[in-house]
């Protein structure tokens, strides 16, 4: 009896581990953390790319231009804030949280901790269309969580076999 609970276990851990390890692999070509450069070009009214796709664990290098005007660069849950002068590599940054500590810069460097989907947006007025420039950063999660996700649903599968397998004894028994 005791034999046989040591075997359930080594089955549930066998097949949980088995689940993560598919996770793992299945993601694993479009989600291992990279470095990513990346060129933001601002003009009247959007953003060249409107669209990032990047992984949690990425680290991001993001340089701004601005094209034509002056614009600037907020981008929502990471706390960063920028004013792009028109045909400058420079231009400044600075956390919202922080006030007005503007820094001068010529590249934001972004280590991605959040999953989800997060707006940037214009946050100096550049003309009339303004509050209508804006893009979106969407934010995979990484390898790890598909892993975790891959070990919940191996644990589940091992947890409906044992019960399956118990059940089937019982009947046999009858
Ligand atoms: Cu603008």
């Amino acid at each position: 009896m005791k034999n046989m609970n040591i075997k359930k276990v080594v089955i549930i851990i066998t097949i949980t581990l088995t689940g993560a390890l598919a996770g793992i692999l299945y993601f694993n070509s479009s989600a291992k953390p990279i470095r990513r450069d990346i060129v933001i070009k601002a003009r009247q009214y959007s953003y060249e790319p409107n669209r990032m796709e990047v992984n949690v664990g990425d680290t991001l290098y993001i340089k701004l231009l601005a094209l034509d005007v002056m614009h600037g660069f907020y981008l929502e849950g990471y706390d960063i804030d920028a004013e792009i002068p028109a045909n400058l590599s420079n231009f400044k940054v600075r956390k919202p949280s922080d006030g007005f500590n503007w820094k001068d810069t010529n590249e934001i460097v972004i280590i991605v901790t959040r999953g989800g989907k997060f707006r940037y947006r214009c946050s100096h007025t550049c003309g009339t269309m303004h509050p209508f420039m804006q893009g979106e950063m969407i934010v995979h999660p990484n390898h790890l969580f598909n892993g975790g996700v891959g070990a919940v649903i191996g644990f589940v599968f091992g947890l409906l076999w044992l019960i399956y397998k118990k059940n089937k004894k019982g009947h046999d028994n009858e």
